[in-house]
């Protein structure tokens, strides 16, 4: 179990996030991970997903524990949240601060019961009914989009930027809300000007020539 300070000390770290990155398998060899982390991190992502569509369950446990046994250890140095994409069993199995569930994988009570209640639970959500059914039920954080169609999440259409500055206003001002899908430096003044107020980015930042460049850039358009 966190202590209290710990889990006060993560969940403010989250509120505070402005830049979500996600280490993609699809994107990032196992081998290049951890230093891919860390680029990240010093660049200042203020959350960190690791996300490995396609591998089993226990894959990402063996990935977390006997691959990348830094990578727990490094987001504690920079005070990020590690989040596990889709299995709540590895989350907390590895001891990480939180998951990431789609709108497949039940509900919150469900993954409550595995993670317990100090572990921060995150949705993906595609339309404004669906963020605001996951404030409802009562996730800490939502992902919205995708904004724009991408090669990181194939066969999605992109829901726009129409309705970013009502689900930012009815949810993102109850729990934090990060925009999600296609999402590059050329578009960001446009999905801000949109209403976003937190973004995910992912292929744009893991195929940057400099990561941690990259990530800082981004999070120029948040400070400026
Ligand atoms: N989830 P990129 S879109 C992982 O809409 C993911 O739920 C999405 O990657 C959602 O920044 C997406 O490369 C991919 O477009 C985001």
């Amino acid at each position: 179990m966190p202590s209290r300070a710990m889990t006060e000390k993560i969940n403010d770290a989250l509120n505070d996030a402005y830049l979500y990155g996600i280490l993609d398998a699809g994107y990032v060899a196992e081998a290049d991970m951890e230093s891919v982390a860390e680029a990240m991190l010093r660049g200042g992502v203020g959350v960190l997903q690791l996300r490995a569509k396609g591998y089993e369950e226990c894959a990402v446990l063996d990935l977390l524990k006997n691959k990348l046994p830094g990578l727990l250890p490094l987001c504690r140095k920079y005070g990020v949240p590690l989040i596990i994409n889709d299995f709540p069993e590895v989350a907390a199995a590895v001891g990480a601060d939180g998951v990431h569930i789609g709108q497949d994988d039940g509900s919150l009570a469900q993954v409550r019961e595995i993670v317990g209640d100090a572990m921060i639970v995150g949705r993906s959500t595609h339309s404004p009914t669906q963020a605001l059914k996951a404030l409802d039920e009562g996730f800490d954080y939502i992902g919205f989009g995708p904004l724009f169609p991408t090669p990181t999440k194939k066969g999605r259409p992109g829901i726009g930027l129409k309705n970013i500055a009502d689900i930012q206003a009815r949810v993102g001002s109850q729990i934090p809300m990060f925009c999600i899908g296609g999402i590059k430096p050329d578009n960001l003044e446009l999905v801000l000007a949109s209403g976003a107020r937190r973004v995910v980015i992912v292929s744009a930042l893991l195929q940057a020539p400099d990561i941690t460049e990259a990530t800082r850039s981004v999070l120029a358009h948040f400070t400026s």
